[in-house]
């Protein structure tokens, strides 16, 4: 049976600062998440490229991040449960807010809009002052646009980097 309606698509944020006793470092963490989000009714279309990150909070180690694009008829809630299961295979620890992570998966963009409950929000409230977020989304959708803000991907992300303090001393006028 053909397939006119296209499926919802969902933007995913990547991101681990740990080893893995199997999978080892965090790109290739993030390598094997990128095949286990494929199932029945989750379709890879795009991943962005594995970027290496400074850790924003208190983690000191540095992270790979990436950021993909799926398209799935699972609601938001059916999305993020998929993740929990995803990064509990991953062995992540939950409880530490922030803590060194060997992977977190977050529902980032949803193509229906906005979702709000109270275990989720999309899109995700971080998302905008991001450059690990913001920089691997526009290397795969630059043209999408924020729901609530309605700026293009490619907006924001330039907008984050405008905001960015500037050293004037080593930049004289
Ligand atoms: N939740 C609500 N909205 C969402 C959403 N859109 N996507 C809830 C995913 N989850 C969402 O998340 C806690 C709960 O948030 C979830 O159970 C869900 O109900 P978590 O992933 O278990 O906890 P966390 O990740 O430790 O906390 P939080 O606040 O989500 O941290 P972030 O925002 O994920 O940040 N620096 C660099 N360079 N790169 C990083 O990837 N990541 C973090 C973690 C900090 N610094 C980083 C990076
Ligand atoms: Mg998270």
């Amino acid at each position: 049976m053909g397939n006119a309606t296209p499926l919802p698509l969902y933007a995913i944020g990547l991101g681990s600062n740990r080893r893995h006793a199997r999978f080892g470092d965090p790109r290739a963490i993030l390598l094997a998440a990128l095949a286990a989000l494929e199932s029945d009714d989750i379709e890879p279309v795009d991943a962005s490229p594995i970027i290496a990150s400074d850790p924003i909070g208190p983690s000191r180690r540095r992270y790979a991040n990436a950021v993909a694009l799926v398209a799935s008829p699972l609601s938001p809630p059916a999305m993020l449960a998929r993740l929990h299961a995803i990064e509990a295979a991953f062995g992540r620890r939950t409880g530490q807010r922030w803590s060194t992570r060997t992977l977190d998966l977050d529902i980032l963009l949803w193509s229906e809009g906005a979702w709000a409950d109270a275990a989720l929000t999309v899109p995700h409230p971080a998302m905008t002052e991001r450059a690990f977020v913001l920089g691997p989304l526009r290397a795969i959708a630059p043209e999408w646009r924020h729901p609530t803000l309605g700026r293009s991907i490619r907006q924001l992300a330039a907008r984050l980097v405008r905001a960015k303090p500037v050293d004037r001393r080593a930049h004289p006028l």
